[in-house]
């Protein structure tokens, strides 16, 4: 506000003076006195002199006020390892167009009052200095060749990729209008294999391809990422339809996000959340409050978050572009990143769009022969004899041949009763309601042997195994339903003796 009305007073101050001269003009002519002409131009001549000294001073005044402004400077401090260097370039380059600035400024303005119309001036023929000539042509090839050959070396250093065998994360940013879609690697730390033929709006949004396994843990994320602090960060950018701009301020990344033109941007956060804003919490105007309207509210450095923007226009939702990124400590960034379900666990696993669907997912085994450690260990240390349910133990329909997939779960129990060679077990074997009733007992009989047999042939004691048929007599959910019948067909571990 004040800054505006300074800028009206000085509007104002010049159209006083330009209507006092016209004033004057006309009070001449009208007086007929001669030279009109002259008086006019001198007292422009003047005009300019005084605008040449306010303008430098507001220039340079205005520069010192908003000084904190700089990149680099009070509440502008770059949060990233390359960020000061980025800084240091522009306020260097600012350094020398300033100068430059304010000499061909005072040139300019200085030269329109010394030449103004004189009638016993003649003109002075000035045909060449050699220099003169000299004088600029090398200083701006001086000055040019420091500010291409530094912004080359911080360029180089920037852009550089990282190592092959350097501990570095990556992520992937995909624009699209109007949103960006970020993927994390999972944990096996590798983005799996895209194909955009295989987009496919809500069901595939970035054309994963699910046959690469390294897809499989690949997690999205909502409006909030996290990343560490001090850790090199590789961020794949590309765009799904128009040209995008992956944009994060604090860090002074910024790269374009291309159809079909795969670019990157490597940098290594330095500050994180809760550092940026305690810095922040020092400077008054990040100590307002963040709803004016309400005294309660938290100051803006309380509420200041990383943000990520989009900085190319790319159409009318562009403004919507944006997502939360907190930094944070390695303890919390793994606990965050444990969190994140991988997308193709929620939302393709088992669907008619995956290619594993009915079969054991390595991640699944290894998940589930952690859990049946687990159930065995308190099963073993519980007074009473308990049950396991063996989760992935599956027959060929109808009949009683394993398929390969129970290999994993019944090879992690033979190896637990094998380590617990006093423990005397049951197999039980269960149905659904499908089908003839003794048939099923039969069947049932049929499948707890032929597990038994598996289990024996991976070197359990025969003797310390018995096998038995339930048939359909206990359900364990309703035999009404798809999912109810596969619960109920199902194989048992009673623990009968330890
Ligand atoms: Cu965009």
């Amino acid at each position: 506000m004040t800054g505006l009305v300074i800028v009206a007073i000085f509007i104002l101050l010049a159209v006083i003076l330009v209507q006092i001269g016209r004033l004057t003009e006309v009070a001449a002519v009208i007086r007929g006195e001669e030279n009109v002409a002259m008086a006019t131009n001198n007292r422009n001549a003047v005009y300019m002199l005084i605008f040449l000294v306010v303008f430098l001073i507001y220039c340079v005044a205005s520069a010192w006020f908003y000084k904190d402004r700089m990149l680099g400077y009070g509440p502008h401090t770059a949060a990233s390892a390359h960020g000061g260097q980025l800084d240091s370039i522009f306020n260097t380059t600012l350094f020398f167009t300033g100068i430059v600035f304010v000499i061909t400024h005072i040139a300019l303005f200085w030269f329109a009052y010394k030449y103004r119309e004189d009638k016993n001036r003649i003109a002075y023929f000035f045909p060449h200095s050699t220099f003169l000539e000299v004088i600029w042509t090398a200083i701006p090839t001086v000055v040019m060749a420091i500010l291409v050959v530094r912004g080359l070396i911080v360029w180089n250093a920037t852009m550089a990729d990282v190592a092959p065998e350097e501990e570095h994360i990556e992520i992937e940013a995909t624009g699209s209008q109007f949103l960006w879609e970020i993927r994390y690697p999972g944990a096996d730390n590798k983005l799996g294999a895209k194909n955009f033929r295989l987009i496919k709006p809500g069901i595939n949004p970035l054309g994963q391809n699910w046959e690469d396994t390294k897809n499989l843990d690949d997690f999205l994320v909502g409006d909030v990422f996290y990343l560490p602090v001090n850790k090199k960060v590789r961020v794949r950018i590309t765009a799904k339809d128009v040209l995008h701009n992956f944009y994060l301020p604090h860090f002074r990344v910024k790269m374009d996000a291309v159809p079909g033109l795969p670019t990157h941007f490597i940098f290594t956060p330095t500050k994180t959340t809760e550092e940026y804003r305690q810095e922040l919490k020092n400077y008054p105007e990040y100590q307002a409050l963040s709803d004016p309207e309400d005294p309660e509210s938290p100051q803006r450095w309380e509420t200041f978050d990383y943000e990520l923007a989009c900085a190319e226009l790319c159409g009318y939702g562009h403004y919507s572009m944006r997502k939360t990124l907190k930094i944070v400590s390695q303890e919390e960034y793994d606990d965050w990143f444990a969190q994140q379900q991988p997308y193709y666990m929620s939302n393709i696993r088992n669907t008619d769009n995956d290619p594993f669907k009915g079969k054991l997912l390595k991640v699944e085994a290894a998940k589930r022969a952690r859990e049946l450690k687990s159930e065995f260990k308190s099963a073993m240390d519980s007074d009473k004899l308990s049950t396991i349910r063996l989760k992935n133990v599956f027959f060929e329909t109808g009949s009683s041949t394993l398929k390969d997939d129970s290999k994993y779960e019944l090879n992690e129990v033979a190896e637990l009763l094998k380590a617990n060679p006093n423990v005397k077990v049951e197999l039980g074997g269960h149905t659904d309601s499908t089908g003839d009733e003794s048939a099923n007992q039969v069947l049932s009989m049929q499948r707890a042997e032929s597990v038994v047999n598996y289990l024996s042939s991976k070197g359990v004691s025969q003797s310390n195994m018995s096998s038995k048929g339930y048939g359909q007599s206990r359900p364990v959910d309703t035999n009404d339903t798809d999912e109810g019948r596969q619960n109920n067909r199902r194989t048992e571990l009673k623990i009968t003796a330890k």
